[in-house]
């Protein structure tokens, strides 16, 4: 995949090859809401960013046992819902999404370098048993579901501990989701 500016339609998916290695910025291609997917699957020894601008909710899944140690997820800008599912012995350098309700799936072993900050919104957080560094909620009234229970949680306005896994459910969308995506361009088209 070729970096700098990439214009996303709907529906379109990503796949990051081990070889990627120049920064990304992730574009919506009509100016309004795009879903679409990106998918690691293998992990990557280089350093680079991944960016994820406004009107832009993707779906990001990371496969088990991918080391992700220089990749930034730089969605901070981005005011639409962003999904993240990640499997079991996963490591990242930073995290940071925006302003939408971000819903989030952490396996286990899950170890971030640098930051993990989902910002504002009503981000919902599923962490996984022993995970390293540290997290924070941004402003919203966020939930952390945890396994792990040592793990270092800031904002979250909703704590609980699960002792066992029962499995990756999805990030239950919070009532105010939709007004919030309307509100903001962000209404999904079914
Ligand atoms: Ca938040
Ligand atoms: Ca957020």
């Amino acid at each position: 995949m070729p970096g700098g500016t990439i214009l996303v339609t709907e529906g379109g998916v990503f796949i990051f090859k081990p070889t990627a290695s120049n920064n990304i910025r992730l574009e919506s291609a009509s100016g309004s809401l795009i879903n679409f997917s990106i998918i690691f699957d293998d992990s990557n020894p280089n350093a680079f960013d991944v960016e994820i601008k406004e009107k832009l909710s993707p779906d990001i899944t990371i496969a088990d046992n991918v080391d992700l140690g220089g990749v930034f997820f730089k969605a901070d800008k981005a005011t639409c819902d962003v999904t993240l599912i990640v499997g079991d012995n996963v490591t990242n350098d930073t995290w940071k999404s925006g302003s939408g309700n971000d819903a989030i799936i952490l396996g286990d072993n899950f170890v971030i370098n640098s930051t993990f900050a989902t910002n504002n919104g009503d981000d919902t957080i599923t962490i996984g048993e022993n995970a390293t560094g540290s997290f924070d909620t941004g402003g919203g009234t966020d939930t952390v579901i945890t396994r792990d229970p040592t793990a270092t949680i800031n904002n979250a306005e909703n704590r609980a501990s699960a002792r066992r896994n029962r499995g990756r459910h999805g990030g239950r969308r919070r009532h105010g989701a939709r007004a919030f995506r309307r509100r903001h361009g962000c209404q999904r088209h079914r």
